[in-house]
Order: structure tokens, then C-alpha cells, then sequence
């Protein structure tokens, strides 16, 4: 049985010195330091190279699990409990706790991914074949959202550049438009009027490619909960975290810039790039700061928010930009 189908059913992957050594003795740096802190726990389990949860799930969904992955970020994984149940995911609600609450009768299975638009091998796929189009990893990523709160979250899955290549963009691919279901029996915000729906959004081709940028199936070592975007949403961690578009049912090469939700409601306020740049402040309020979930309570000193959400290995795509213009 391959590791991939091996993991699809919820039994472990050999330990077997598959761990990037970077973040294995990254973890062991940290250990040292967090001794006795509580937070070795769960460092120390990537730290023995298994690939489980970085932090126990507690969610009771089919396993998920990925192959510890080297672009992960050291920050202490928020709590399942509060990942899972505080989420913008507007087709169910525009109150944080209304997806974990409404999402209960969305059918996440079966589904069927579309890739189109500009290239010369347009593709559907289901979700088995999602899930087994390349090695899955689980990669901790920032997450930060323009109201300026922020999580840390295990995600499961691979990058995007996985599903793009295999489509062959054309030469005239410049962005990719991400289409979220519209799923109205179940999904009970769609009938009202906060979003011309359905939720799109948009990266420019580059963008996409980049490695960072991530298909997510699970988080947790769990398949991904119907409010975290079942069963296939994108994260891009550079970027505020409406870019990462949710319950994805389409993703189109085009050659001009696709109109996005947010851009549609309030240019001035969501630009199409929309990286995390504590300089660009929203006209409303500040991103120089942000808190942290839900260990940065409400009187605590905020801390500081970095270009990029702190990915520095994405400054080369906006080389000559002025990301003041291009917010
Ligand atoms: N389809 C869809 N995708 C969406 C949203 C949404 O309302 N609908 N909200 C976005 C916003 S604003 C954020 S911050 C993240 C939240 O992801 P999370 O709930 O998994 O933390 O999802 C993004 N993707
Ligand atoms: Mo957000």
C-alpha cells in the first residue's frame, strides 16, 4: 500500500528519517527552551518525525495526516477548539461563531474540483483524487486576518502548484480566479445580499506557483471541518486571510485580473494583492498590530504584525512594486 493511501486510512507513516532536518533540529532548539513549559509536548512530537498532529484534534473527523514539512513556522499552534469554532466563513453567518454553528448539514463529500480557463489540460477531479495527487504534508502556518486578529494553524495538504502544473497553463495564464460552492439548501447566508455571490477570489499566476501558497484537505491531522472550508480551501499565509478562499469548487487561468468579493464590495479598502503590510493601514483602522488567539487577551499589549505575515521568502514577487499602491 502506498503511504499516501496508508495515511488516507488513519495508520501512521514510518518515522524513518523523512523529516527535513532543518525542522528537526529546529524543534530541538525549541525544546530546550520550552522544557517544562507544557508547549514541549506538542513540539516534541513532531520532533520524533511522526506524522501526527501537531496538537491533538479533538475534532472526531476521518484522520488526515501529512508529513511534517519544513516551511512550517515554530509558533504554538492554536487550540483546535478555538480554530474551529471563531471563523469568518460567510455563507453560513457573518457572526464568528455562526459557521461552526450552521455548517453542520453542508455536504462536503462528494465533490468535484474544476480546473479551467487558460491552459491546454482542463481537469475535474474528486476527492480521492485530491487527496492522492501528491505526498501530503502538514505545514503550521500563520494565519491573519484583515480585522487583525491571528491563529497558527497544522494544515494538511500540498502546494497549489501541484493542481496548476498539471493543468499546463497557457502563455496567456496570468491569474487564477478560485470559485466557492454555492451549496443553497445548506448554506443559509447565500440569499442575503452581503456578498454578490458566489465567494471568489484571485492570485496572480506567480503567486500561485509559489510554494508557500497551499491546497489544504485537513488540519489537525483531521480532514478539514466543514467551517475551515470543506473538504478544499486555499491558504496563502503572506496574505490576509480573505484571499484564501474556501469550500473551492473552480479554480480559472485567465489573462486579466479577476474581480474579487471583497475588491467588488470595497476597493478602497481591499485591494486585489492584500499581503499583510503593517504600513498599509486599513482606512478604517491600524495593521501595524494584532492579537494573537486566544492567548493575546483583550488587555494585552498587541503584538507587532510582520511584512508578510513574516514569510520574507516572497518579497522577490513584488520586486519594483510600490505595495503602498498595490495594497
Ligand atoms: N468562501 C469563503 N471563503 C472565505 C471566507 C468566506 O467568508 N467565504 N472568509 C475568509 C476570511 S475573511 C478568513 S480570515 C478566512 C478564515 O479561515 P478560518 O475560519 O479557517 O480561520 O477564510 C477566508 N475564506
Ligand atoms: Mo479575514
Amino acid at each position: 500500500m502506498s503511504s499516501i493511501k496508508r495515511a488516507l486510512r488513519g495508520e501512521d507513516l514510518p518515522a524513518s528519517g523523512i523529516t527535513p532536518r532543518e525542522v528537526y533540529e529546529g524543534r530541538r532548539t525549541l525544546l530546550r527552551g520550552l522544557a517544562g513549559t507544557g508547549l514541549a509536548a506538542w513540539a516534541g512530537r513532531s520532533m520524533l518525525g511522526e506524522a501526527v498532529a501537531a496538537t491533538p484534534a479533538g475534532g472526531g473527523l476521518a484522520k488526515l495526516v501529512g508529513q511534517p514539512s519544513p516551511l512550517s513556522v515554530l509558533d504554538k499552534p492554536t487550540p483546535y477548539k478555538d480554530a474551529s469554532s471563531y471563523n469568518n466563513f460567510y455563507e453560513f453567518g457573518t457572526d464568528k461563531a455562526d459557521p461552526a454553528r450552521n455548517a453542520g448539514k453542508f455536504r462536503a463529500s462528494p465533490w468535484t474540483l474544476s480546473i479551467e480557463g487558460e491552459c491546454r489540460k482542463p481537469f475535474k477531479l474528486d476527492l480521492d483524487a485530491l487527496r492522492t495527487l501528491a505526498p501530503l504534508e502538514e505545514r503550521i502556518y500563520r494565519l491573519r486576518c484583515v480585522e487583525g486578529w491571528s491563529m497558527v494553524i497544522p494544515w494538511v495538504g500540498y502546494s497549489l502548484s501541484e493542481l496548476l502544473k498539471r493543468a499546463e497553463p497557457t502563455g496567456n495564464a496570468k491569474y487564477v480566479e478560485f470559485t466557492s460552492v454555492e451549496q443553497r439548501d445548506t448554506q443559509p447566508y447565500l440569499g442575503s445580499r452581503v456578498i454578490d455571490w458566489p465567494y471568489t477570489e484571485g492570485l496572480r499566476l506567480d503567486e500561485a506557483m509559489h510554494p508557500l501558497a497551499m491546497a489544504v484537505l485537513g488540519m489537525y491531522g483531521e480532514v478539514l471541518p466543514n467551517q475551515n472550508g470543506a473538504p478544499l480551501r486555499i491558504a496563502v499565509p503572506w496574505k490576509y486571510g480573505f484571499k484564501s478562499a474556501k469550500s473551492v469548487v473552480r479554480i480559472r487561468f485567465t489573462e486579466t485580473e479577476p474581480k474579487t468579493s471583497w475588491n467588488r464590495i470595497a476597493p478602497n479598502e481591499y485591494g486585489f494583492y492584500s499581503n499583510v503590510n503593517p504600513t498599509v493601514d486599513h482606512p478604517r483602522w491600524s495593521q501595524a498590530t494584532e492579537r494573537r488567539l486566544p492567548e493575546d487577551g483583550f488587555f494585552a499589549p498587541k503584538r507587532k504584525t510582520l511584512m508578510f505575515n513574516g514569510y520574507d521568502q516572497v518579497a522577490g514577487l513584488y520586486a519594483g512594486m510600490d505595495l503602498r499602491k498595490f495594497y
